[in-house]
């Protein structure tokens, strides 16, 4: 007897694909830009939500898909206090938002009354890279916290950043981060990747990172 083989994680991609094209056809339609967050777990994805709305609402109608592991809401509570109008989606244990998830948060959003979409990821270096939400962009955020290893053990979702946000400069003098050695391993990965080093405690650099997101909102393209 021969042995039929069946490679069920192509066939989830390839169905998470289709709908990942079906919702940003969605997001096409309505004129919302949409980036897909992703970093460590604690990396700074929500403090930097609120930095941008504070930069750019309300000019700029910001919404927030926030997806976490567990029905604790607390980040997506944080996104509605800074003005953003928010959708928590319990993953339910599972590591990365896929796109049917964000099919679901998008059908409880007004898209009409959007300009720019961020869907903050599980916090996890790994799994969230495989996943094709149906954004237009994918901006990887790391902290000096993390040590300046990260793109040399982490290398598949370094590869995948259209942008990178490198967090918590403010605490850049009290660390042995090597800022060059990190970056050296980024733009081995990326050669062009958008780098923005920000301090979301501080507000440095927030002002580089919004007009980039202005830029993409009006030209509608993708990164
Ligand atoms: N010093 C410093 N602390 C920061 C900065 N940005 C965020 N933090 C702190 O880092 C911690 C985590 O920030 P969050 O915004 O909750 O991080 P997150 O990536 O959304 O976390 P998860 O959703 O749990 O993965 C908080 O205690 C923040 O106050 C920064 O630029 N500098
Ligand atoms: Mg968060």
């Amino acid at each position: 007897m021969s042995v039929r083989v069946i490679s069920v994680l192509e066939n989830i991609l390839q169905a998470n694909d289709q709908i990942a094209a079906e919702n940003r056809a969605r997001l096409d339609a309505a004129g919302v830009y949409a980036i897909n967050l992703m970093s460590s777990p604690g990396a700074g994805k929500t403090a930097l939500i609120e930095q941008t709305l504070r930069a750019l609402a309300p000019q700029v109608r910001i919404g927030m898909i926030n997806g976490d592991t567990t029905a604790a809401s607390l980040d997506a509570e944080r996104g509605a206090q800074a003005g953003a109008m928010a959708v928590h989606v319990n993953t339910g244990g599972n590591c990365h938002l896929e796109a049917h998830m964000v099919r679901q948060a998008l059908a409880a959003l007004d898209l009409s009354a959007l300009d720019l979409l961020i869907v903050e990821n599980v916090g996890n270096l790994v799994c969230p890279s495989g996943w094709d939400l149906g954004v237009h962009a994918r901006v990887v955020m790391a902290s000096v916290t993390e040590g300046d290893d990260k793109p040399y053990k982490y290398p598949a979702m370094y590869r995948v950043a259209d942008a990178l946000v490198l967090n918590k400069i403010d605490l850049l003098p009290y660390l042995p981060f090597n800022l060059d050695y990190y970056l050296q391993g980024v733009r081995l990965l990326k050669p062009d990747v958008q780098i923005f080093q920000v301090s979301c405690r501080t507000g440095e650099g927030i002002g580089a990172w919004a007009d980039w997101l202005r830029a993409h909102i009006r030209s509608g393209q993708n990164a």
